[in-house]
């Protein structure tokens, strides 16, 4: 997999820490995604977190994403967050008390643990291929025929996870995912957003109190309160429409063609594909799932800008496409099924000064947002600094790619960051500085997936 590293002095003590840092965040079944800032389980997060908890124990990593999908929506829909009932309200802003989701949205389970009502990126069809072929890879006879019977058991749930996503977001057959909230993206306060969010009228709405800032050092690592005023007048709307998609889909004042989250969809739909053919699913399905990752490539290609070199968000309100440097654009990196001619483009524009050419750079790793970009801001969230997340997503990419030497570098590199800031959330990218929340799950699973 991690084609001929050679172990390295110190991995031993990394790998024990990761592990330290996951057993801390264990909440039994399912991972809070950091201890103090994000107390509940968070979708995407837990899609991966399953990929490091694998290389501990595949049946405890199955577990996580079985515990996210029995909070799954009648729709399809999985939640973006799962709220822990124990974690005190005033943890972490807004939580179920806000959401109200019990008894006001139709789809939404009638029971605690309560959810919000949006998702996130697609991830978990790969969390769960993987655990399946790590387990095989640890060649534990009891764990591989337990973990089948787990791919067997979540293959429905992740069929309608995607079919969700095919067709309430994306009623118009493109293959782009439709989000209705930059939380969907995973990626809050990126400049992907700005232009669509900028025309969202806000009307009037209660009054709120922030709980992030009393978790980092300095306010300017999260979205400014004038990004948190449209975030929740959105949430305001959805509550309105009691979630309903039919609304949502016409009315709703932030719709935007998300391409990262329809990237992850390709791929989470390539894996469905081998799972679907490992649990003996109907040919039927796997036809199915193979158009959607045809539509899913056509409809990312639909979004490539030529000047950029990069692929680009649509707002479907105005119909434009959101002209922004980011880390998304290298989307179709992630989908696959490139022309060389497109994947060679790509990885110019990767190695050129708008990414990793940057001299200024501590490391060679992608920042979230380009350093030439307008917006750019060091140290505020997704708007420049280096994330393991995308990291983590690029390297697998270009292994898939064929690129094992690119691949083998953003590893090394990563693995360095870590080692010297710690399982931070997310990297200032001139210093290497951890910022954000520390012991940061997904970063400890994401040590322990790169370190096998
Ligand atoms: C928030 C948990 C989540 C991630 C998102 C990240 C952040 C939560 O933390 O959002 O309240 O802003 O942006 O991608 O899933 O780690």
């Amino acid at each position: 997999m991690h084609v001929g590293r050679t172990p390295e002095r110190g991995d031993e003590d990394l790998f024990l820490e990761a592990m330290a840092v996951l057993r801390r965040n264990d909440m039994g079944d399912w991972t809070k995604a950091a201890p103090e800032l994000y107390p509940h389980q968070w979708s995407w997060d837990s899609g991966l977190i399953s990929v490091g908890l694998a290389h501990l124990d595949p049946l405890r990593a199955a577990q996580e994403i079985r515990t996210l999908f029995r909070s799954q929506w009648r729709n399809g829909k999985v939640p973006h967050i799962v709220f822990n009932p124990l974690a005190p309200p005033e943890s972490y802003f807004p939580g179920a008390e806000h959401w109200t989701s019990a008894g006001d949205f139709p789809d939404a389970p009638t029971a605690p643990p309560y959810t919000s009502a949006l998702c996130q990126p697609p991830v978990h069809a790969t969390g769960a291929l993987r655990v399946w072929e790590i387990s095989c890879e640890r060649g534990e006879e009891r764990k591989i025929e337990a973990t089948e019977r787990f791919l067997r058991e979540i293959y429905p749930g992740l069929l309608a996870w995607h079919r969700y996503l095919l067709t309430d977001r994306d009623p118009q057959g493109t293959g782009l995912v439709t989000i209705y909230h930059p939380w969907e993206s995973g990626t809050d306060n990126s400049p992907r957003w700005d232009g669509a969010l900028r025309a969202v009228e806000v009307g009037e709405m209660p009054g709120f109190r922030r709980q992030d800032l009393a978790h980092v050092d300095d306010p300017s690592e999260r979205p400014t309160d004038a990004d948190y005023v449209r975030y929740l007048w959105l949430v305001e709307v959805i509550k309105a429409y009691r979630c309903d998609e039919r609304k949502l889909r016409r009315s709703h004042p932030f719709r935007v063609k998300d391409v990262l989250a329809s990237a992850i969809l390709v791929r989470a739909n390539m894996d469905l594909a081998r799972i679907s053919s490992i649990v003996g699913a109907p040919e039927s399905d796997r036809e199915t799932i193979s158009g959607w990752i045809s539509l899913g490539r056509r409809g990312l290609e639909s979004c490539w800008d030529e000047e950029y070199g990069l692929c680009l968000d649509r707002d479907v309100v105005s119909g434009e496409p959101l002209r922004a440097r980011t880390f998304a654009g290298f989307s179709p990196l992630i989908s696959g099924g490139l022309s060389e001619e497109r994947k060679a483009r790509l990885l110019e524009t990767l190695d050129s000064k708008h990414f990793l050419g940057d001299e200024r750079l501590a490391r060679p790793l992608p920042p979230s947002t380009s350093p030439s970009e307008a917006l750019f801001h060091p140290r505020s969230y997704w708007r420049g600094p280096v994330w393991p997340v995308v990291s983590w997503l690029l390297w697998r990419a270009l292994l898939d790619l064929g690129e094992p030497s690119r691949a083998r570098k953003l590893l090394e590199e990563s693995l360095d960051g870590v080692r010297t800031g710690g399982f931070a959330e997310y990297f200032e990218p001139f210093t290497g500085e951890p910022l954000g929340s520390m012991d940061q799950s997904w970063t400890a699973a994401f040590v322990l997936d790169w370190l096998n």
